[in-house]
């Protein structure tokens, strides 16, 4: 441990003295939900209230998604944890790199990577708690181009003035550059800001890249530009005040999608908003609704703002060596001039010991201008029905997991979609390695 610890000290560039004793306790703090460790969770608690990092109402790190975006407490976390100096550090990773094949006359096949890392540093600050985060995406180099990775449906973003469809686009370089500050209110009630030249406003559920429902399969969500694409908006400012359980949020950002060039801040004015309640009820369970007004956010289209409506729910379900997270989203776009369309997922990841089984099945709609089809109304809308089942198989290099994983997906198109497509059901998949961080797992230190 000691030493692999050291390796990714000289991989980040910096002197990282790890102090045994808070890794271990801060190990538990991201896995405090079960009963075994109880004991060992007021241990934690005191060891944390000493450094003073710690979220003002006691919250796990585990219930951290993306952005300001909560998940269920019994989420386990992969990640590499480290105290420098009396900083609180993470490192998350997600490295997915294969050959992808997309069936029918609009799919296509190359070699891609879809991939993230991201470090996070802690620290207590006027009583409250300060966290920073840059993550970063190699995607623009590794997804093959401008245009992204072939994925049959996908449309949103646009490359050489065109809008992609039938593809996904890179994420960006910069896909969160940010910072949040948690302060106690009352002994129950807690004030949140966060602050992000490149970040995620209160809108949507978890991002996909970051949700533990989707983490072992590659393939975008389909619903993603009507559910969490605004993941990656390059200006935003969120408050929120929350309880152990509610969080109400509101936000002011920048709507408009990141355009092609990958590797810069596309700056606007801050001139959409949106709103979020999330309630977690219980320690495995997580729930949200939102709305948001994004003002232009499709550089193509620069006349029409869009509301999007989101709703969805997260159940995360700890075993016995192994972890069951799924996924309910509900996502609807209004655009200023044009047709209303909807999408709805469910997906599911099913951990145990080194086999993970994953699914998703989505509905979806797309306007015929989405998907540039050759037709004379720009507004008819098609539906379809998505299908996608894969399987990993792990093995464990120390603090590493390297995986071995193959996804399929079948696209049962409606009527009117299937003379584009030549197909009734066109097929597409994946065979890829997965590299991400090992559990931080509970029991495994020796306490
Ligand atoms: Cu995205």
């Amino acid at each position: 441990m000691r030493r692999s610890i050291h390796h990714i000290g000289l991989l980040l560039g910096a002197v990282i003295s790890a102090r045994a004793a808070a890794f271990e306790s801060a190990q538990d703090s991201a896995n405090a939900h079960s009963a075994a460790n109880h004991a060992h969770h007021h241990e934690m608690v005191s060891a944390d209230d000493e450094s003073g990092n710690e979220d003002p109402l006691g919250l796990g790190m585990s219930r951290e998604g993306s952005g300001t975006a909560w998940q269920p407490d019994s989420t386990p976390v992969y990640g590499h944890h480290f105290i420098a100096a009396d900083w609180m550090l993470m490192l998350h990773y997600s490295l997915q790199v294969g050959y992808i094949d997309q069936g029918s006359t609009r799919g296509d096949h190359q070699f891609t990577s879809m991939n993230w890392v991201m470090l996070m540093a802690q620290h207590a600050l006027f009583g409250g708690q300060l966290t920073s985060r840059v993550m970063l995406s190699a995607e623009p180099l590794t997804t093959g181009g401008k245009r992204g990775y072939p994925l049959l449906l996908q449309t949103g973003e646009s490359a050489g003035g065109l809008p992609l469809h039938d593809r996904q686009h890179p994420h960006d370089l910069f896909m969160e550059v940010a910072a949040k500050y948690n302060h106690p209110l009352t002994k129950d009630l807690a004030l949140e800001v966060y602050g992000a030249p490149s970040g995620e406003p209160a809108l949507g559920p978890v991002a996909f890249p970051h949700r533990l429902s989707a983490s072992a399969n590659p393939l975008a969500a389909l619903g993603h530009h009507w559910q969490d694409s605004s993941h990656i908006a390059f200006g935003v400012v969120t408050v929120g005040v929350y309880s152990r359980q509610l969080k109400l949020e509101g936000s002011w950002f920048n709507g408009r999608e990141p355009d092609e060039n990958r590797y810069d801040f596309d700056f606007h004015p801050l001139n959409s908003y949106s709103a979020r309640l999330s309630y977690n009820p219980l320690t495995d369970l997580s729930l949200q609704v939102s709305y948001g007004y994004l003002k232009s956010p499709e550089e193509l289209e620069p006349n029409v703002s869009v509301q999007r409506i989101t709703a969805s729910a997260t159940y995360n379900r700890p075993l016995e060596g192994g972890n069951w997270a799924s996924t309910a989203i509900f996502g609807y776009n209004i655009p200023s001039s044009g047709t209303s369309t909807s999408s709805a997922l469910l997906e599911s990841n099913f951990e145990l010991s080194r086999n993970t089984v994953f699914g998703r099945i989505e509905f979806i709609q797309r306007t015929s201008r989405d998907l540039v089809l050759p037709v004379a109304d720009s507004q008819s809308v098609f539906n379809a029905i998505v299908l996608e089942l894969g399987y990993v198989r792990d093995f464990e290099l120390g603090p590493t997991t390297i995986g071995l994983g193959a996804v399929g997906s079948a696209n049962f198109l409606s009527g009117g979609l299937q003379p584009f497509y030549g197909s009734k059901v066109p097929l597409g998949g994946m065979i890829f390695l997965r590299l991400r961080p090992s559990p931080m797992a509970h029991g495994s230190h020796s306490g």
